[in-house]
């Protein structure tokens, strides 16, 4: 499972990337740094990414977002992580409740969650833990994962990213 890192375009002598490195080494976001000079700053292609052309910069190359304001940046990262934390606990309550999602059985709509899932131990280890904070959705991931069709899927997308060094 793995989401193509961060672009955190920045410049060696200058403090605002630098203080948002420490956030995503903080928040441990993959992340790979780019470095540009300031007489580059307000001219393309720079200006694509930071139209106000300042640093840093963040480019998401899984969603071909860019960000920039290191007040915005961190707010975008924050609130990402906020956001599965709130969904999960929507997710959490309902299914204490009901033990399935829609109409009482099992339908694409859990399998379509299980990808999405899989992502949080792997970039958020450090402040989600579904298992402990989640634990009806980790219930219901286990009972979603353990059926051979998602367990196999599961198989072939683990040896797809090996084969292909992800
Ligand atoms: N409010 C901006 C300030 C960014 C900023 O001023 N960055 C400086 C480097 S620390 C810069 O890009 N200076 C170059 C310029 O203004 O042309 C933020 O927090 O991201």
């Amino acid at each position: 499972m793995s989401l193509k890192p961060l672009t955190l375009w920045g410049h060696a002598g200058t403090p605002n990337p630098w203080k948002f490195a420490m956030i995503l080494e903080e928040l441990n976001v993959q992340y790979e740094r780019k470095f540009i000079d300031f007489a580059d700053l307000k001219k393309e292609p720079f200006e694509s990414i930071n139209p106000n052309g300042r640093l840093p910069a963040i480019e998401d190359p899984n969603t071909g977002i860019s960000v920039w304001e290191s007040g915005a940046i961190l707010d975008a990262i924050d609130r990402y992580v906020n956001e599965i934390r709130r969904i999960s606990g929507v997710l959490d309550r309902w299914l204490e409740c009901k033990g399935c999602l829609v109409g009482g059985k099992y339908s694409y709509v859990n399998a379509a969650f299980v990808p999405w899932f899989d992502v949080v131990p792997v970039l958020w280890s450090d402040k989600i833990d579904i298992e402990k904070d989640f634990p009806h959705v980790n219930a219901w991931l286990t009972r979603i994962k353990a059926r051979p069709a998602i367990a196999k899927a599961l198989n072939d997308k683990a040896k797809t990213m090996t084969a292909e060094g992800i």
